[in-house]
């Protein structure tokens, strides 16, 4: 199931996968932990069947394995982290997003007119798209960028003065989200076919792989392929989220705004929910949108049967950089449950001895998406650091309300010490 080169109709969704063929990851090597790189699965993964999930009602053990031989036991050194991120995207992709499939027969790249067209062939069917990239008139060629997902709410005069580029990803045209009725539109389906089970999200997280393929091998864009950052605002944060947890020569990950679905849980979407406030859940988003895979849908009401949730998600992206803006104003985006999931994020960054390269700040008092200029200094340092390799103070964890993370509700484990 869903190998290279296989067809979209071979990837089994109906609830036990055999084995998620995660070796395309291997040549991702920009993750690495003690000099492995992260995505290599231990073995084969086994996804198991929904009905066998047991409930948790708390935040799931980052590092615990949830299948296979070591189901059960913790990761007991920082290089298992490798074993362990590859069963989080395998469950995550399974059960919430849909697979990702890899990379298609051919992917090509062509410049023009400070564009990339990108084109990807599999089984005798093609598309393609572009992407806009402005260039900074300062540092050199080749420039590191930042992908916008859609368009780029953060200050982007800013971020070129840094001397760092902007790619318009057109995530939109690869995979469709109006409203619910959209799924399966889109020129990801127009390769894979329209039943395939993917939500945009994870269409989006293909086409920026696709993209990435042909920056690689387009000098004429003059982008560094190995220094690239990912943002977008809204529900372009939840797609910014799923492209870099899901790959990992993304060097920096940037949700703005991103919501439920995005840096803020299922499970603690509902506590909030239940404590009578009016926010998205997941009960709710599965009717909105397609931003998910159908296999989601039956958490509908048991999100407590999740086999991780989001704080895993954001913990794909370690050690990578992850810097969460959030904008507490807005009840309806899961502004606690940002905040609880962000904690238990960075107590995954903690145990695996990064804890500079997760950030939260969240800062309220202006509209959604509109960028305040006081979070200007702090995604200033994470371009620095992961994007132009200097030196830069990323130690952000922060709000403008007084939450705390009640971690007898939300963990029943401890940050290990490897
Ligand atoms: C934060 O993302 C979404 C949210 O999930 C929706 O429920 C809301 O209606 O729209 C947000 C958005 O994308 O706004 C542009």
């Amino acid at each position: 199931p869903g190998g290279q080169g296989k067809e979209a109709a071979d990837v089994d969704l109906s609830g036990s996968i055999d084995a998620i063929d995660m070796s395309y990851l291997k040549q991702f090597l920009l993750g690495t932990i003690d000099g492995l790189p992260v995505g290599e699965p231990l073995e084969p993964i086994q996804i198991p069947s929904f009905g066998s999930l047991q409930p948790n009602a708390k935040l799931p053990d980052p590092f615990m394995f949830k299948t296979g031989s070591k189901k059960g036991t913790r990761i007991t050194s920082k290089s298992q982290w490798t074993a362990r991120r590859s069963e989080i995207s395998a469950l995550a992709q399974a059960f919430e997003f849909g697979v990702k499939p890899p990379k298609p027969q051919t992917v090509t790249g062509s410049f023009n007119n400070n564009s990339i067209t990108v084109t990807c062939s599999q089984n005798g069917k093609s598309i393609s798209f572009s992407c806009a990239i402005q260039y900074p008139t300062t540092g050199t060629a080749p420039y590191p960028a930042m992908i916008g997902v859609n368009m780029n709410t953060l200050n982007t005069s800013e971020i070129l003065k840094l001397g760092v580029a902007l790619i318009t990803f057109p995530a939109d045209q690869i995979g469709k989200e109006d409203n619910a009725g959209s799924r399966g539109q889109g020129k990801f389906f127009d390769l894979y076919g329209s039943s395939y089970d993917a939500g945009a999200l994870i269409t989006w997280a293909w086409g920026v792989d696709c993209l990435i393929d042909a920056l690689e091998m387009t000098p004429a864009a003059r982008i560094d392929p190995k220094k690239l950052g990912v943002t977008g605002g809204s529900r372009n944060g939840k797609g910014a989220l799923a492209i870099g947890a899901f790959d990992e020569r993304i060097a920096l990950t940037v949700p703005q705004e991103s919501g439920n679905g995005g840096a803020s849980g299922w499970r603690t979407a509902d506590a909030q929910k239940a404590a009578g406030e009016d926010v998205q859940t997941l009960s709710q988003i599965i009717t909105e949108n397609c931003w998910f895979a159908k296999s989601l849908n039956q958490f509908s009401g048991q999100t407590n049967k999740l086999p991780y949730d989001h704080h895993e998600l954001m913990a794909l992206c370690a050690p990578r950089g992850l810097l969460v803006i959030e904008n507490p104003d807005f009840t309806w985006l899961g502004n606690l449950s940002c905040f609880n999931t962000s904690t238990a994020a960075h107590m995954a960054y903690e145990g695996l001895g990064v804890p500079d390269n997760m950030g939260y700040s969240s800062v309220g008092g202006h509209g959604h998406c509109q960028f305040p200029a006081s979070q200007q200094p702090e995604l200033t340092a994470y371009i620095q650091k992961f994007l132009l390799g200097q030196n830069s103070n990323t130690k952000v964890f922060r709000s403008d309300r007084n939450y705390t993370f009640d971690k007898a509700k939300w963990v029943d484990w401890t940050v290990p010490t490897f």
